[in-house]
């Protein structure tokens, strides 16, 4: 568990002469705090959590798990040290291992004496003539910053559906992504899932092994790929210890930040039995393979990815014994287009005895009673529990949610009234001095996010000391270099299915009433060498000291 940290023992540091505050103790935020303060810079961070961690903090529901390609290499990678004393136990690192690591760390490098938790940033304000932000919290604290970093999780803003008589239910009631700290008891227990994203998925396996009764409400059926979770390769790892910089020099050389080769292979390079052969070798082998190892083309050539749609389905008709649950679990969606799922028995879990499949897309949920669910066809679901496994208002939902107010006092939620819009996905017109750690636009949630954080906080720092060395004041991006920049990921997008084809989360398309925008950048490492570009010419895109 992590160690609680008390505001009593954040170091007092003078407030009003920080260099950066930075909202958010995540993998993000951490990495941002070791980095600029190793620099020299004066760095406070401030989490409401309870303890270090952010997201892998809040979201400790059972089943929580990495779902990242490289598995084990979902890590900080800054640390030669730390690669070499850090033992990861299986290749996809649950949720308690994770936080266990993120503690580590901050005990390691002595994080925590700068991190404040418990603590709510409430409002951010600029103040143009003084360069700086102030910044005011839960406790009523005031602290004035130059530059403010916001690396608040891309995953952290949760969606508790709106559904009638919601407050009515009587009976124990969770988020995923706000799960109690404290075990919680399904045994002998109704339990109701909504939801059946990657929480849902990895949830439902391990409530239906305990509860009494299992009822899941689905509204997309989903593509689960096995997890194939396992212990390491003691090679990998000797490997991984003796060349580390190799290993970290491949990793960002990839398309998804992860050290494991990607396929070159064109889906035309083989005959349709040699596609089935090799889907079969990587629905066995297990985790994101098959959407990285198998063919470059699947998330760009429809036809290819119908036919891996096909394959999967084959696996549904096959693992799931009643047909009219099969016609109800079978996905029809452009396979990878949403977040792909990774699984431990899913679809089996439908064959039990005590779990229900209710399809909303058949028969909607009218309204939550005190004892349960009803739906549209009149059908009572009693439950002693509701689990809301219903995500996130994702990547940009926590910004809009700090909504910090720039220069004039512009809100961001008025200046992303209509589209949210950055330069690199990192810095917004009107909002001099702040930076984001995995904002919109960058290539965030489909990048190695600890490997990427890294990255970005360091281009900050640097950005940082450049103003510094060269006494000025503030840099804010140009409202060319903005559009030029949404220009350029929306063209990406546009190559591949992500943007127009599917309704996610990284369209907004979850969300009632978000505009539709795909919100990530597909450039993988070219976003990396693009930002050193910048950097290189003397801060392309910038004014500096406006
Ligand atoms: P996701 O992937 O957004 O999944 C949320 C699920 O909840 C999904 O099945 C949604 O259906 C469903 N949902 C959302 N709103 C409703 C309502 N109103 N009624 C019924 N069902 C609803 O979030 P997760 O937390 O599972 O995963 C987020 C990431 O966290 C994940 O990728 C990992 O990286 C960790 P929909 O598909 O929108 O029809």
């Amino acid at each position: 568990m992590p160690k609680d940290q008390t505001k009593q023992n954040v170091a007092s540091a003078s407030i009003d002469t920080l260099d950066a505050v930075v909202i958010g103790a995540g993998f993000g935020g951490m990495y941002a705090l070791h980095s600029l303060r190793e620099s020299g810079l004066s760095v406070k961070v401030y989490d409401a959590a309870g303890g270090v961690g952010g997201t892998w903090w809040w979201n400790c529901y059972p089943g929580a798990t990495v779902d990242f390609p490289g598995g084990p290499f979902y890590c900080y990678t800054f640390s030669e040290e730390l690669i070499q004393e850090w033992d990861w136990p299986e290749t996809q690192p649950d949720q308690p291992t994770v936080l266990a690591y993120l503690n580590y760390v901050a005990d390691k490098f002595d994080l925590r004496r700068d991190i404040q938790l418990e603590t709510r940033v409430n409002a951010a304000r600029y103040d143009e003539a003084a360069q700086r932000w102030t910044i005011e919290t839960s406790d009523g604290e005031k602290i004035s910053a130059q530059f403010l970093i916001c690396a608040l999780g891309t995953l952290s803003q949760a969606n508790t559906p709106n559904i009638p008589g919601v407050e009515s239910f009587t009976g124990e009631c969770y988020h995923t992504g706000h799960w109690p700290h404290e075990k919680v008891e399904f045994s002998g227990k109704r339990v109701g899932v909504i939801g059946t994203g990657s929480s849902g998925i990895q949830a439902i396996p391990l409530i239906a092994k305990e509860a009494e009764h299992l009822t899941v409400f689905q509204r997309t059926p989903q593509f689960t790929i096995p997890a194939g979770n396992g212990p390491l390769d003691p090679e990998l790892v000797r490997a991984a210890r003796e060349d580390w910089p190799a290993m970290r020099a491949q990793m960002m050389k990839s398309p998804m930040g992860s050290p494991y080769p990607v396929s070159k292979l064109s889906s035309r390079d083989h005959t349709p039995e040699q596609r089935q052969a090799m889907f079969e070798k990587h629905w066995a082998k297990g985790s994101l393979s098959m959407l990285f190892e198998t063919y470059q083309d699947i998330l760009t050539n429809k036809d290819t990815n119908l036919e891996l749609a096909e394959f999967m389905r084959g696996k549904i008709r096959d693992i799931v014994d009643d047909p009219a649950v099969v016609e109800k679990l079978l996905p029809d969606y452009y396979l990878g287009t949403k977040r792909q799922v990774l699984d431990d028995g899913y679809y089996a879990t439908f064959n039990r005895d005590n779990v229900t499949l209710v399809d909303l897309r058949e028969d909607a949920i009218e309204t939550i009673t005190p004892t349960g669910i009803r739906t549209v066809s009149g059908e009572e679901h009693a439950l002693d529990m509701l689990t809301f496994a219903t995500g996130y208002d994702a990547i940009t939902g926590a910004f809009e949610g700090l909504n910090p107010r720039g220069r004039g006092g512009i809100s961001l939620k008025e200046k992303w009234a209509e589209r949210f819009s950055t330069y690199l996905g990192m810095t917004i017109p009107e909002f001099p001095n702040l930076f984001m750690i995995h904002g919109p636009e960058s290539p965030t949630v489909l990048f190695n996010m600890p490997l990427g954080a890294e990255l970005q906080s360091d281009w900050i720092r640097d950005c940082i000391h450049h103003l510094h060395e060269h006494g000025q004041g503030a840099i804010e991006p140009t409202v060319a270099a903005e559009t030029a920049w949404g220009q350029e990921v929306a063209d990406i997008a546009r190559r591949t299915m992500f943007s127009d084809d599917t309704d996610s989360w990284y369209t907004g398309a979850n969300i009632p009433g978000k505009h539709r925008q795909f919100a990530v950048y597909l450039g993988g490492p070219n976003f990396y060498r693009r930002l050193a570009d910048v950097a290189a010419n003397n801060y392309e895109g910038f004014e500096i000291d406006r």
